[in-house]
């Protein structure tokens, strides 16, 4: 059997890509990623008024439609249906369009990126037909969600007067890792140096990301449900100690890191409502809501629905950096005093997505994505240093940070559309002429990479492939050395070193531990099949172990205390 087509079919086995199989070989890998999730919101109670133009439907086709659209639709063209990654399916848009039209275009999909939802067998003749007369009525909105909502949901379990006032535990906290375990719904805390899983806990429904508080004490955990775990890494068994509901769907969390404000203050930012939220760092208790609905940078057009995505919180000011998706922009979000809020706002580009800092921390650079380019902001000037073209779709997670042998310090990101890698120099001081400028393109092993990974002390670079179609590449590695760049790769079959059975065992973001001589791989497989973590030797590039335990299902990010801390990567 022909190779792409048995990767197509292995992932068409996978959680979160059913219509990937048809689609992936199309170069659409985008739009099937940023549908993958499923919005949380298929379930919520919602307003809707009647637009007498539409063609019929009963109450039960609208529910339906209503949850189908939430968990396929929802992720490309944005919950009130305006637009992002997809097209805007607004009525006075559908409505000229009509039934007919529209039905081909679900059944067939079209070049631009839409899915063939007919033809794939995703739906079903019946559903499409609906979905046509769906997105012809006026889009149901989902409840907003302030403060009266977010205190009703928030839980301290344990005060901090109650908590202990040292470590409790023998545990080396600076090797734990957080692993996102999607689909169980929990976090595992996995000893680094054992290797043994400590504690499992259950947090919100598929689980996002892990950050730590500056001090390294405190755990933050983010479901796309929106709910926020706080967990007591010092505690005799490490628990949770404070929970909140902050919105109806999310995915970001960060802490506040500028000195004399560790572990002070946290931050969440919602899918729905488009907003950020400003909380006590040990209670969870919330203080500041703020809406990132507004203009978009270009063309300066009313966005009802921009998406909180990556936020991080600078070294240089009491700021949070919070990116917002659809409207491009950047929140500098003064934290100093909440009742006289400060906030620059800076121009960057459609859609931000991901990113980190680079070395120094001093400089963040975020993907645009649907702009092909980097944003890279100056969090001590508060200011635009740089809009830096890359390759399609770059998707960095947090990046990654090395000395280039000709071209000094750099930053890279791989890209969901297409097999570049791109290396940003970073040094405006003693690489003056390099900085912010694309210093290198190597070719990877394709498109659909994730996540790229290096640690301050390694000479490897190592770039995931998780969402190609291929299984040679979606389950294997590719590794760079640093100081022969232009040797090009090499590639390790971590998903075959896994020794779980057939499946889809994707291989995806690459974390270090703590002294930066190993490197851990999730193994995703379907939620109903094995999964697993392989820990690489990064001297020796040999495999040193295999996590395998019943408890790892659907592993995705792992987070490692002592770099997630102190944004090593
Ligand atoms: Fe993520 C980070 C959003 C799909 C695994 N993901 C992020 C961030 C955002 C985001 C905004 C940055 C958070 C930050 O730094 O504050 N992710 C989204 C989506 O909207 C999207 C495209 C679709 C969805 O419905 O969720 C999506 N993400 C995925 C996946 O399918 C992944 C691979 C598996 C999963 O868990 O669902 C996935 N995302 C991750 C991981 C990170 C992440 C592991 C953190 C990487 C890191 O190293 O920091």
């Amino acid at each position: 059997m022909n190779r792409t087509i048995l990767g197509l079919m292995v992932l068409a086995t996978l959680p979160f890509a059913t219509a990937y199989a048809e689609t992936a070989g199309h170069g659409k890998v985008e739009v099937i990623y940023e549908s993958s999730g499923g919005s949380p919101l298929a379930n919520e109670p919602m307003h809707q008024n009647i637009n007498p133009k539409a063609p019929p439907m009963t109450e039960a086709e609208f529910a339906q439609g209503k949850e189908i659209f939430f968990q396929r639709c929802a992720g490309c063209h944005g919950v009130l249906r305006k637009g992002a990654t997809g097209k805007p399916l607004t009525p006075n848009i559908t409505l000229e369009r009509g039934t007919e039209y529209l039905k081909t275009f679900i059944n067939y999909g079209s070049p631009a990126g839409m899915p063939n939802w007919g033809t794939s067998g995703e739906l079903t003749e019946a559903q499409v037909d609906l979905m046509a007369r769906y997105v012809q009525q006026e889009p149901p909105t989902p409840p907003e969600y302030g403060m009266k909502e977010m205190e009703s949901t928030w839980k301290v379990m344990v005060p901090p007067e109650k908590r202990p006032v040292k470590q409790m535990n023998k545990l080396n906290l600076k090797n734990l890792f957080s692993v996102t375990l999607r689909d169980a719904g929990k976090i595992a805390l996995i000893d680094g140096d054992t290797k043994k899983i400590v504690e499992t806990i259950k947090t919100g429904y598929a689980v996002h990301i892990s950050r730590m508080s500056a001090s390294g004490r405190y755990l933050y955990v983010i479901g796309r449900d929106a709910r926020l775990d706080l967990i007591d890494l010092w505690m005799e068994k490490p628990a949770i100690v404070a929970e909140i509901k902050i919105g109806l769907e999310a995915r970001s969390v960060e802490t506040s890191k500028f000195k004399g404000f560790e572990d002070k203050l946290a931050i969440a930012g919602t899918y729905w409502p488009p907003q950020f939220v400003i909380m006590d760092g040990d209670t969870l208790k919330p203080r500041k809501i703020v809406s990132t609905r507004g203009m978009t940078v270009e063309p300066q057009e009313y966005h009802p629905e921009p998406r909180v995505a990556s936020i991080v919180a600078s070294h240089y000011h009491p700021e949070f950096l919070v990116n917002a998706k659809e409207t491009g922009k950047i929140y500098m979000v003064d934290y100093s005093d909440l009742v006289n809020l400060k906030m620059t706002i800076i121009d960057a580009a459609r859609f931000l997505h991901d990113g980190g800092f680079e070395s120094t921390g001093r400089y963040m650079m975020v993907a645009a994505n649907a702009s092909n380019k980097i944003a890279v902001v100056d969090t001590k000037t508060d200011k635009l240093a740089a809009m830096v073209d890359v390759g399609k779709t770059p998707h960095p997670g947090r990046g990654a940070n090395f000395i280039d042998p000709k071209f000094g310090p750099v930053w890279a990101t791989g890209d969901l559309g297409d097999d570049s890698i791109t290396l940003i120099g970073t040094d405006p001081v003693k690489h003056k002429q390099n900085a912010w400028k694309v210093v290198r393109t190597l070719k990877g092993q394709g498109g659909g990479s994730l996540f790229i990974k290096t640690h301050p002390k390694s000479k490897n670079l190592w770039v995931d492939t998780p969402l190609n179609p291929d299984p040679a590449l979606s389950q294997s590695i590719a590794v760079y050395d640093i100081a022969h760049l232009d040797k090009g790769y090499t590639v390790l079959p971590i998903g075959e070193w896994s020794g779980l059975g057939e499946g889809a065992k994707r291989v995806l973001q690459p974390e270090y531990n703590a002294a930066g001589d190993e490197v851990w791989f999730s193994i995703w497989s379907a939620k109903d099949k094995e999964s697993a973590i392989v820990v690489v030797d990064d001297k020796t590039r040999k495999l040193k172990n295999v996590i395998r335990d019943a408890e790892i299902v659907t592993p995705t990010g792992k987070f490692n205390v002592y770099n997630t801390q102190h944004d090593v990567y």
